[in-house]
C-alpha cells in the first residue's frame, strides 16, 4: 500500500477513509487531532475512545519508528463531536519523504474533519519561556524548504494558523502565550549558532513536524490550530544539553494540564 501512499496520495487518503469509517461504523469525523511526542499522555484525558486500533490498519500509514510515537488511532465521541486522534506521527527525518508525513491530516480531512489540531513537543528559542510551557503557533518559518503540496496550488498561507482557533483556546485559558514555531528536518538537534540565526529571523520555537501538516491541512480546506509544548531549552539557551528523555518526562509532567485544555477546547470547536 505504501507505493499507491506515493503514486497517489490524494487518493489513498480517500481509501485511508473509507476504511476508518468502516472500522469505527462513523460515516464522518469532525475534528482531528495530532499528539506529538510528548502529548501522548494528554489523550488519556480525552475520555474513553470509542475505538482504537494500529494506524497501519489504515492504507498508507507507516509503522512508528521512535519510543514514544504511538502510531495508534483513537476515535472518540465527545459531546456529539467525532474526534480523530492520532497517537504519533511520521516526520521528515525519518527520510521516508513528504507523503507520509501528511497522510495522517489528509486521511483526517477527507474523513470529513474540518477541524485539525497539531499538537508537538518543541525547543524554546525565546528567553521567556519555561519547559512546561504551552505555547499557541501564531504562524511559522519553514526551514526545511520542503513542501507537501505538488503543482501550481498556490495557496495562501496568511490565516494558516486560524485567528478563530487561537481566540478560541486563549479564551480557555488567558494564560497561553503566541509564538512563531520554526521548522527544523533534524534528527540532530540544532547548534547554538543555528539557534541564534532562528531567533534573528523571529522564531521562537523550534521543532521538528506540524508544519508540513499544517500546509497539507489548509490546502485541502481544513481550519488548523497548532499547540507546542515547549520541553527543552533550545541549544545554547541555557548551556545544558538537549536530550529525549527529558522531553518525555516534561510532556508526562504537563499531559493533564493539556489533556483538559484539549477537551473543553474540542467541543466548542
Ligand atoms: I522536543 O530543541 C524538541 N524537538 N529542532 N529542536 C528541534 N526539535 C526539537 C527540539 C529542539 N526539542
Amino acid at each position: 500500500m505504501s507505493e499507491a501512499l506515493y503514486l497517489d496520495p490524494l487518493g489513498t487518503a480517500v481509501l485511508a477513509a473509507k476504511k476508518l469509517e468502516e472500522l469505527t461504523g462513523k460515516p464522518s469525523h469532525d475534528v482531528a487531532l495530532v499528539m506529538g511526542s510528548g502529548w501522548i499522555g494528554a489523550a488519556d484525558y480525552l475520555g474513553t475512545p470509542t475505538h482504537e486500533f494500529p494506524a497501519t490498519d489504515l492504507p498508507g500509514f507507516l509503522a512508528p519508528t521512535v519510543a514514544g510515537h504511538g502510531g495508534v488511532i483513537r476515535s472518540y465521541t465527545l459531546g456529539g463531536v467525532n474526534a480523530l486522534v492520532f497517537l504519533g506521527r511520521t516526520h521528515l527525518y525519518e527520510g521516508k519523504g513528504i507523503e507520509p508525513v501528511v497522510h495522517g491530516v489528509r486521511t483526517a480531512v477527507k474523513a470529513g474533519c474540518r477541524v485539525v489540531v497539531l499538537t508537538n513537543a518543541c525547543g524554546g528559542i525565546n528567553r521567556e519561556y519555561k519547559v512546561g510551557q504551552p505555547v499557541i503557533i501564531r504562524d511559522h518559518l519553514s526551514l526545511t524548504g520542503v513542501s507537501p503540496l505538488i503543482g501550481a496550488d498556490f495557496v495562501d498561507l496568511t490565516d494558516l494558523y486560524s485567528k478563530r482557533l487561537r481566540e478560541l483556546v486563549k479564551s480557555e485559558d488567558n494564560s497561553l502565550v503566541e509564538g512563531v514555531y520554526a521548522h527544523w528536518r533534524g534528527p540532530a538537534y540544532e547548534t547554538p549558532a543555528e539557534i541564534h540565526m532562528m531567533r534573528t529571523l523571529g522564531a521562537d520555537l523550534v521543532g521538528m513536524s506540524t508544519v508540513p501538516e499544517a500546509i497539507a491541512a489548509h490546502a485541502l480546506g481544513a481550519e488548523v490550530l497548532g499547540i507546542s509544548l515547549v520541553t527543552n531549552a533550545a541549544a545554547g539557551v541555557t548551556g545544558e544539553k538537549l536530550s529525549h528523555e527529558e522531553v518525555m518526562a516534561a510532556g508526562k509532567a504537563a499531559a493533564g494540564r493539556m489533556g483538559e485544555l484539549l477537551s473543553r477546547v474540542l467541543v466548542k470547536i
